[in-house]
């Protein structure tokens, strides 16, 4: 493909944005108007739109395309052609007869959908249009845009968790436009200082330091985490997902110096033996001063989840500090983990996951108000009252063609204000983990300082 600025220049040519005085929707007065419409009348710039807005994403992990009404139909159904992924049509409203669906098409609850927008400026109408997608239990994390007015929408929609990515921004096009003569230097002024003085002004809600949770902490986990993150500088957690105790021990003594906690699938280990294998590792958790966080993610009644915590061989509740649980069985259900912190589940990383926006918002009402709840693992931001644990996070890696979605360490820190993130293979399948541990440590303790 040609490059970005050709192929803006290109769009230009149809018209799409105009200069002089004009009223915006909310009332205000700007010295250029977008309108995005006629890319949709020429055939072959809309297919070239639509190549360079799918470009921008990791398309394996999409089922579905929904363009926000009406500019951006064109471009979600163009988008869809070439990409062979599904278009369901959003209503501007339901119907008034027949099945008053606000969202048609062909879709099953869990689905991953992308959202097309033409011009993104406030965020106003994605915001308005992405509850009644999830409403559907069908999950956006992704939106194309392919104008940003740069007023500020992109901020308050990534804030939420979503990824919004823009193929221009109006600073680009200004500075394009005016090297091409296409405007004078006292409109470019103009329009620049339009947007300097009109970005929607929103709360940026400050993530609280850990030093801060460690205040407000009043679980005894939850302090012991706080700590050793602030002690050591690590908001790392690794997630030992290998299958022998040889393995386990060597990477827990490895990684050790760099966690804060290390996590485990107990019952993946095949030669488990609870002197040979709980022992040791105790040891080491001790000498290194790191958790041990058991990804048994419970999801029982409380009377079995009793028994599956405290007997059977991995005697769970005699050695880890905390332990993950879905909400699935109710409150009461997490009565049963009393001595050690609880994790519960609220969103999950894997493609098609069930844990859609209604889910998410019971469990986190459980999470809040259970005593022995320290936090909750999710894919959205959660309460600060509780501490966030987010896997999914590779450096590498966008998917694993298995289900699991990544995201960078900066992304989940800047964007969800995670506490803890989880890596699994980015760490324990790298060739030396040691120093990739130590990497994703100074990622992730960079992307939480800058904020
Ligand atoms: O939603 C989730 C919840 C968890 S706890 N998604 C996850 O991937 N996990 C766990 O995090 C998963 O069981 C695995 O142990 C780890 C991620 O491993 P990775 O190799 O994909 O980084």
């Amino acid at each position: 493909m040609e490059n970005k600025t050709e192929f803006f220049l290109e769009c230009f040519k149809l018209g799409i944005i105009k200069f002089g005085r004009f009223t915006l929707k909310s009332g205000i007065e700007s010295p250029f108007y977008v309108d995005l419409r006629p890319l949709s009348s020429n055939p072959k710039i809309l297919k070239k739109l639509a190549d360079y807005l799918l470009e921008m994403l990791p398309l394996d992990n999409f089922d579905l395309i929904c363009g926000v009404p009406y500019a951006a139909l064109p471009m979600a159904t163009a988008m869809s052609l070439e990409s062979y992924i599904p278009l369901i049509i959003k209503r501007k409203e339901a119907k008034e007869y027949g099945t008053k669906k606000l969202i048609e098409g062909i879709y099953k609850k869990g689905q991953n959908c992308i959202l097309v927008e033409d011009v993104i400026t406030s965020g106003k109408s994605l915001l308005e249009t992405i509850p009644e997608i999830e409403n559907e239990e069908i999950f956006v994390s992704d939106i194309v845009v392919v104008l940003d007015r740069e007023q500020g929408g992109k901020e308050i929609l990534e804030r939420k968790g979503y990824r919004v990515h823009t193929l221009f921004k109006i600073s680009e096009i200004v500075k394009i436009l005016r090297e091409t003569n296409e405007i004078t230097e006292s409109e470019a002024a103009r329009i620049k200082d339009f947007i300097a003085g009109n970005a929607v002004k929103f709360e940026e809600k400050k993530r609280l330091s850990y030093e801060q949770k460690l205040e407000n902490a009043e679980h005894s986990v939850a302090k012991k985490l706080l700590k050793t993150a602030i002690d050591k500088q690590s908001n790392l957690i690794a997630s030992a997902d290998v299958t022998s105790t040889a393995e386990l021990l060597n990477f827990a003594e490895k990684v050790g110096q760099h966690i804060v906690a290390l996590k485990t699938h107990i019952d993946i280990i095949s030669d488990f033996d609870f002197e040979k294998t709980i022992l040791p590792l105790k040891k080491i958790a001790e000498k290194h001063r790191f958790l041990l966080m058991e990804d048994r993610k419970f999801a029982d009644i409380g009377n079995t989840q009793e028994l599956q915590f405290t007997k059977g061989i991995y005697r769970i509740s005699d050695w880890a500090d905390f332990v993950t649980a879905q909400a699935i069985g109710g409150f009461d259900s997490l009565n049963v983990f009393e001595n050690v912190g609880v994790v519960a589940i609220l969103s999950m990383s894997s493609k098609g996951t069930l844990t859609s926006v209604p889910y998410f918002e019971e469990a986190q009402k459980i999470a809040l108000s259970h005593p022995n709840v320290i936090g909750g693992v999710s894919q959205k931001p959660i309460s600060d009252e509780l501490l966030l644990f987010t896997p999914g996070v590779n450096l590498n890696e966008k998917g694993d063609g298995k289900g699991q979605q990544y995201n960078s360490p900066e992304y989940v820190f800047k964007n969800l204000h995670t506490d803890f993130m989880i890596v699994g293979r980015g760490i324990y399948q790298s060739e030396n983990p040691e120093k990739s541990a130590l990497e994703y440590k100074i990622a992730g303790w960079m992307a939480y300082s800058e904020l």
